[in-house]
């Protein structure tokens, strides 16, 4: 599902990220980029070990929650990684939306600064961080909504989604968005 706003679009796909060919992949990071299941750990299998050299090296006290850090895409079919640090679901008071609206908006700014045209995010914190997906994908939509409309860059932002169930939540809620 493709939805355009302006000279952008928002795509939705359903399947593995590490597929994908564009010119950021995001990552669904810890704070100590430490590796782990899930998306992080998909993509640091496919990229090969030079991502967690670069982690290592250029970041050795991790990231905050709420931002992304950059290395480059090893045998992944993109420019770089951004691996991004969303928030742990803990019942919804505690900031997590904040959070969550500022991880997104921390990664499209710095497509910006790396001048990128496309990126794919997959649904960060909806794994093992608990976020609840109608929830996430609210938040994000609107916050990728709100930056093309004003930026009208990048071009592409594709939301890869692993499950069917997760697809459907975010194409209803990107459905009444275009509406
Ligand atoms: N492609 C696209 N989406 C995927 C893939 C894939 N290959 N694999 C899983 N997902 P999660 P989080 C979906 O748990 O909640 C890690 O251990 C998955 O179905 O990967 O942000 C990190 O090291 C879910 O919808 O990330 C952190 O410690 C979404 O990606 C922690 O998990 C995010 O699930 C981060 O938790």
């Amino acid at each position: 599902m493709k939805v355009e706003f302006g000279e952008c679009c928002i795509e939705l796909v359903q399947g593995d990220i590490t597929e994908q060919k564009v010119d950021i992949i995001v990552n669904a990071a810890n704070s100590n980029l430490a590796g782990g299941g899930g998306v992080d750990g998909a993509i640091h299998r496919a990229a090969g070990p030079v991502l967690m050299q670069e982690t290592n090296k250029n970041h050795p006290d991790g990231c905050p929650t709420g931002q992304a850090v950059v290395t480059s895409a090893g045998n992944l079919n993109a420019k770089h990684v951004f691996h991004a640090v969303g928030p742990i679901w803990r019942g919804g008071l505690q900031g997590e939306e904040q959070l969550l609206r500022s991880v997104y908006q921390y990664c499209l700014e710095l497509s910006l600064k790396h001048h990128c045209e496309s990126i794919a995010f997959p649904a960060i914190s909806t794994g093992v961080y608990s976020y609840p997906i109608d929830r996430a994908a609210t938040v994000s939509l609107n916050t990728i909504k709100e930056f093309l409309s004003e930026k009208q860059i990048p071009s592409l932002v594709r939301i890869v989604l692993f499950s069917g169930g997760a697809y459907g939540a975010y194409s209803r809620i990107l459905e009444e968005m275009a509406l």
